[in-house]
Order: C-alpha cells, then sequence, then structure tokens
C-alpha cells in the first residue's frame, strides 16, 4: 500500500518536472522572437540554415509528432503545416513563405495545450525518455534560432579589429596516461551519448582556456589566412573559395573572450600555426569530467551540483561570450576553464557511433551523420539551453560551417 502510493507521488512528481521544463523551455524559445518583424522571421540568413520561423513551427510538429501519435488526440486543424515542417521535408530556400508568427504561436498554443493534457495520462514508465528528449530538440533548436538572428544582425558590418594578445592566457594542463569513461546513460542522454564505455589515453596536454581573441589576432598578423602553410588541403581549398579573412563574429571580439564563429578548418589551422593540434573528443570529454584521484566522471565539469549561471555563461543570460577565466567555480577537475558554455568547441573527432550504439528516436537523429563529413563540437556556448549543456554532450557540423557559436581550445 505505502509502497503504492510512493510510486504514484514519484510519477506525479516526475510529471510536474516535465511540465515545467518544458514550459521554461518554451518561454525562453518565445523570448528570441519578442519584437523581431516579419521579413527576419522568413528570411534566410544563409543556405545551410532555415528562417528562425521555420525553426519555431517545426518545434511544434515535432512535438505533436512524436507526443501525439501515442495520445487519441490528432490535431487536424494543422495538418497543412506538416508538409512544412517536417524534418527533412521541403528544401531550406523553400521555407521562406510562412505563416506569420501569430499563427505559428497558435500552432504551439494548440499543441502544447493538448499535449500537457496528455501529460496527466502519458504512461512515463515507457515514454520518460522521449519527453526528453523533446526538450532537447526544443533546446537545441532555440540555439539555432539565437546564431541565425545574430547571422542575419553581423552580415553586412564588416570590422576590422586589432587587439593585443593575452598571453597569460596560453597555459596548458598535463593530463596523464589512463582510463577514464565516456559517455552517459541517464534518462536524458541522447542516443549519440550511449553506452558509457572506457577509454585508455596517453599522457597528453590540453589548453586550460579556450584560444582567445587576442591569441587569434596574432594568427591573422602572421598572414594566417594569406599562407596555405598552416592550412589542410581541404582547408585551404574551402578558404579560396569561401575568401574569408577573420572569425564570423570578429565584431565582437575582445582580446580575452574566446574566438567564436571559426570552421573547423580555422580551429585546425591556428591550431598548426601553434605547434598544436586540436583534442580528440575523447582527450575533451577527460578533461572536462574526469575525477581521477575518485575514478569517477561528472555529467559537469565541477560535480555533479546543478547548473548555475555563476559557473559557466550559457542560456543567454548574458547574451555574448565572456572572458575565458571568469568562471573559477566552473573549473573541471584537472582545472579547464569554461569547458562548458562561451562557445561550442570544435574537436578533432569525425562524429560516430559509440560501440552498442542503437538509434532513437529516429535514424535520421544522429546516424545519418556518421556519415565521416561531420565533426564534433563539444561543451556549448553562451546560448546553449541547459538541457543541452553537460560534459557528455556531443554536437556536429560540417567543417565549413562557422555560423554556429563555435570556437576551440587546442591540445598536444
Ligand atoms: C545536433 C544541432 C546539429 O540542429 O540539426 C534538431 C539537432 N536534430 N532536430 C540540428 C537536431 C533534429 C541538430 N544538431
Ligand atoms: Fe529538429
Amino acid at each position: 500500500m505505502s509502497h503504492t502510493l510512493a510510486h504514484l507521488n514519484s510519477t506525479d512528481q516526475k510529471r510536474q518536472q516535465l511540465k515545467q521544463a518544458m514550459q521554461q523551455c518554451r518561454q525562453r524559445t518565445l523570448t528570441l522572437f519578442k519584437g523581431i518583424n516579419y521579413d527576419t522571421f522568413c528570411r534566410q540568413a544563409h543556405p545551410e540554415f532555415s528562417p528562425v520561423g521555420w525553426h519555431l513551427g517545426h518545434i511544434a510538429y515535432t512535438e505533436a509528432l512524436w507526443l501525439l501519435k501515442h495520445s487519441a488526440i490528432k490535431p487536424r486543424q494543422f495538418s497543412k503545416f506538416g508538409h512544412l515542417f517536417i524534418a527533412d521535408g521541403i528544401p531550406k530556400a523553400e521555407r521562406q513563405k510562412l505563416p506569420t508568427l501569430a499563427e505559428i504561436q497558435v500552432y504551439l498554443d494548440t499543441i502544447r495545450t493538448q499535449v500537457l493534457d496528455y501529460l496527466e495520462i502519458a504512461d512515463l514508465n515507457q515514454q520518460e525518455r522521449l519527453w526528453r528528449w523533446l526538450i532537447q530538440h526544443e533546446s537545441q533548436h532555440s540555439e539555432t534560432i539565437a546564431f541565425v538572428l545574430e547571422l542575419l544582425k553581423v552580415q553586412d558590418s564588416a570590422a576590422i579589429q586589432c587587439l593585443p594578445s593575452t598571453q597569460h592566457l596560453s597555459d596548458m594542463i598535463e593530463i596523464p596516461a589512463g582510463y577514464f569513461e565516456m559517455g552517459d546513460d541517464s534518462i536524458e542522454a541522447l542516443d549519440n551519448e550511449r553506452l558509457v564505455h572506457k577509454v585508455y589515453l596517453d599522457t597528453y596536454s590540453i589548453d586550460r582556456y579556450p584560444t582567445t581573441c587576442g591569441q587569434y589576432q596574432e594568427f591573422i598578423n602572421a598572414g594566417g589566412y594569406q599562407n596555405p602553410e598552416w592550412w589542410s588541403d581541404a582547408g585551404w581549398q574551402w578558404q579560396q573559395q569561401a575568401q574569408v579573412t577573420q572569425p564570423l563574429y570578429w565584431h565582437n571580439a575582445i582580446a580575452d573572450h574566446p574566438v567564436s564563429g571559426v570552421s573547423w578548418y580555422e580551429a585546425q589551422a591556428y591550431a598548426q600555426f601553434v605547434g598544436k593540434r586540436l583534442p580528440t573528443e575523447a582527450e575533451w570529454e577527460k578533461a572536462a569530467s574526469w575525477d581521477a584521484t575518485h575514478e569517477c566522471r561528472y555529467t559537469y565539469p565541477w560535480g555533479n551540483t546543478a547548473l548555475d549561471p555563476r559557473k559557466c555563461n550559457h542560456d543567454c543570460a548574458i547574451a555574448q561570450t565572456t572572458s575565458v577565466n571568469s568562471y573559477p567555480n566552473g573549473q573541471s577537475t584537472y582545472g579547464c576553464y569554461d569547458m562548458l558554455g562561451n562557445v561550442w568547441e570544435w574537436t578533432a573527432s569525425l562524429f560516430q557511433g559509440y560501440s552498442g550504439f542503437t538509434h532513437y528516436p529516429y535514424i535520421g537523429y544522429s546516424q545519418v551523420y556518421f556519415d565521416e563529413q561531420h565533426y564534433v563540437l563539444r561543451g556549448g556556448s553562451w546560448a546553449t539551453r541547459p538541457w543541452a549543456l553537460r560534459c557528455s554532450f556531443r554536437n556536429w557540423y560540417h567543417p565549413y560551417i562557422r555560423q554556429i557559436f563555435a570556437g576551440f581550445r587546442c591540445a598536444k
């Protein structure tokens, strides 16, 4: 009897918790649209990214697709939206004729009301993972909306900066050889984070901080963008074609802030220039999450205590990058700063499934990107929502993408 009651209470708590997370997540998504005009809502900033209005509709569509199919509710009145907002549906360039923000808000609200009704009776023993996946799905689209908006803002600004270097922020940490545990198998873990597995790494060194704008300035000054010597063949080919001369978000550059808006090719060229290399994702994750003394892995660099805005720059709380040494409370056990938040960090690793991978909830979420064309980024940015921020979280993009808030740190 008391056992049954305890069980009921804990599922009720879970429903409450999920509802709250969904509402918090949605609130911040909608904040991004405050005062936006219809032109910005529909504009494609870059061929690789859909207009922000599309992402908003896609969030509602995806929620209905995965949650309402288990329920008796069928939102017929929106059947025309399916064709428009389905993932991998119509080409990105054809996503610029959209319903208005008000219409999409009605769509979001209607689906959400039905979803929350369903949450009261949903079998969470079976579905908790799916509900948590959906919160992370919205979180990720929310960040995409944030950088597409940034991209639209900066497209015409051609800033030339000249920054003092930041030598004192250039030390490296030696990580002794040994095993660590990589990945995550908690209920939130996405398909690509599973299974947890042991990895042995030889001794290596990794930068204490992400590469700063001040340091990157030296690469620019040395003719980094004019000299193929430091670039990979594919990288130089890309550079010749793209004709870039500075990071995409360089107009915001401050000497002791991390570089933001570089492609994998630029990150790799800079690492060569300073006689280093990019870390593998295993090297990155060990430096971020492993405690060698206690032989355990943590969810966050500082341990398992909850995310908090005093430990790392995330969730648009500051709405820009911060100095790489701003968060001593967020250090990893090894002493690395900024492993979470501020900027995503490119790694040397191609995106692949860990041993024992099984796709969830669909092949197109991760598995179709195990194509040796995508590199892994770790750590999240100043715009990453809390639900997508942890040491084991893996993001991935083509090496020529520089529109995300991405920087890097080097290893040796
Ligand atoms: C993992 C961020 C590259 O935005 O394309 C969203 C996440 N997958 N909907 C993306 C995703 C399906 C994905 N990234
Ligand atoms: Fe999606």
